[in-house]
């Protein structure tokens, strides 16, 4: 069991004092063997021996992903080709794909912060792991893949799509977890009632992340099913799959401090925020050898805690996220993100969580249609459908403070995702 109480659970003073030592050692290394980090840091007129702890990582530069396209492919590494023994990419929505690697040792610690994940889950040796995230270039088939292997789980490498086969081998193989996209997982859930395969399947737990979900979602699927749902972060510039998991308390997801090192700022200002309080997740990676990043803006938007967990871990606690400051629509002037939408719908009857927003601009004033799959029998009957519009309309007003227009359609009209689901179809020019 990676149970690692060693690591998972010693005093903030010794997990300052280690990670002490490994950002001096990675400050060390990317000055010395990554060009872009020895001449930002001599643009700021900062020398390795300037950084002797965690309390000078505010003197460190920025990395943002504009960074590692820049220097693509593979500028930001800090080891020779021969010792990579993994690529990655992440295409991301414009431009270049970023570029990552791994040494044997990246990839070592890799599979073990999944692992840990996975206990945390419950996910011992005796089950099997159907792993339902892409296999590819994207970092999710194979990293939960490998964790569960070194777990010493059975990895079943599905990957994504093909609803109907995933059941059958679930049913066949006796799965007890699935690893995949929380909106596929929803899919796949409404594909078991249809099937009527539901006491059929040994399903016991899920690890979903690589999107935005709310809680009520993971308390959906949890009933849907019938199973333990659980929240897995990370991003491939810092390593993939397992950098963050909740436990059983889901009260927030344990960060690997011992290898990833979080800070929250305020994405205007870029000056740290208080604990608890909303900002961007920065991270520096204190343990990688091929790609270590100092204070990569993640741009995904949550809060830290410090606070001991109810489960032991003494590690900090990131709160789930809300989005990504780039998934933030503004229209009218009022920030808006999917998670709020998605919120908003989970309390109302009739309707499934797929929807889809549709932002235009009319005569130069933005418009947000919101797509909503009412039930069949809502269909036959105006009145109730014009009465369940009226209701969804009101809650959404009241949730992100703006009139919407909301489109009811019927039953899978909107399209599924395999991986992260698509939420957001801004039409508007931007000039
Ligand atoms: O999505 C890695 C991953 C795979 C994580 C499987 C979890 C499970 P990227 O494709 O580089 O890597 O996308 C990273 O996805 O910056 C977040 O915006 C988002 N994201 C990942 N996990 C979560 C989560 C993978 N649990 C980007 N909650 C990140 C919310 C998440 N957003």
């Amino acid at each position: 069991m990676i149970w690692n109480e060693a690591k998972e659970c010693m005093s903030r003073d010794e997990m300052t004092a280690l990670q002490n030592a490994r950002l001096v050692k990675t400050v060390n290394r990317v000055y010395r063997n990554v060009e872009f980090y020895r001449k930002k840091m001599q643009n700021l007129g900062i020398e390795p021996g300037d950084i002797k702890g965690i309390e000078d990582l505010p003197k460190l530069p920025y990395t943002t992903k504009d960074d590692l396209r820049d220097n693509y492919p593979c500028g930001l590494f800090a080891v020779p080709e021969t010792e990579v023994v993994r690529i990655h990419a992440s295409s991301g929505t414009t431009g270049k794909p970023t570029v990552v690697g791994y040494s044997k040792r990246d990839i070592e610690i890799w599979q073990e912060c999944v692992a840990r994940v996975l206990t945390m889950v419950g996910v011992t040796r005796y089950d099997k792991v159907q792993v339902s995230y892409g296999y590819g270039l994207f970092t999710g088939g194979l990293g939960l893949h490998y964790g569960a292997e070194y777990l010493g789980a059975v990895a079943v490498p599905m990957s994504s799509g093909n609803t109907r086969k995933q059941i059958t081998m679930m049913e066949d193989l006796g799965c007890t977890a699935i690893a995949c996209t929380p909106s596929y997982l929803l899919h796949l859930a409404e594909a078991i009632k249809e099937y009527d395969k539901l006491d059929k399947i040994k399903l016991k737990y899920a690890v979903c992340g690589a999107e935005a979900w709310t809680e009520n979602m993971r308390l959906q699927i949890e009933k849907m099913l019938n199973i333990n749902c659980h929240d897995i972060y990370g991003l491939s510039e810092i390593m993939g799959p397992g950098v963050a998991g909740d436990c059983q308390y889901h009260n927030g997801l344990h960060i690997y401090e011992d290898h990833f090192l979080p800070e929250i700022i305020d994405p205007n200002t870029l000056k740290p925020v208080a604990e608890g309080e909303q900002g961007e997740l920065v991270l520096t990676t204190i343990t990688k050898e091929a790609l270590p990043l100092l204070r990569y803006r993640t741009k995904d938007l949550t809060s830290i805690s410090y606070k001991k967990c109810e489960c032991g871990r003494t590690l900090a606690r990131i709160s789930r996220f809300k989005g990504r400051s780039d998934d933030m629509l503004i229209i009218r002037g009022v920030n808006v993100f999917p998670s709020q939408v998605e919120a908003a719908l989970m309390e109302v009857e009739g309707i499934n969580q797929h929807f889809l927003m549709i932002v235009d601009r009319v005569n130069n004033l933005d418009v947000l249609e919101v797509w909503v799959e009412a039930e069949e029998e809502y269909f036959a009957d105006e009145a109730k459908l014009n009465s369940l519009v009226k209701n969804i309309t009101h809650l959404l007003k009241q949730a992100l403070g703006l009139a919407v227009n909301v489109k009811p359609v019927k039953p899978k009209t909107i399209e599924r995702s395999e991986g992260k689901a698509k939420r957001v179809i801004d039409n508007r020019q931007y000039i």
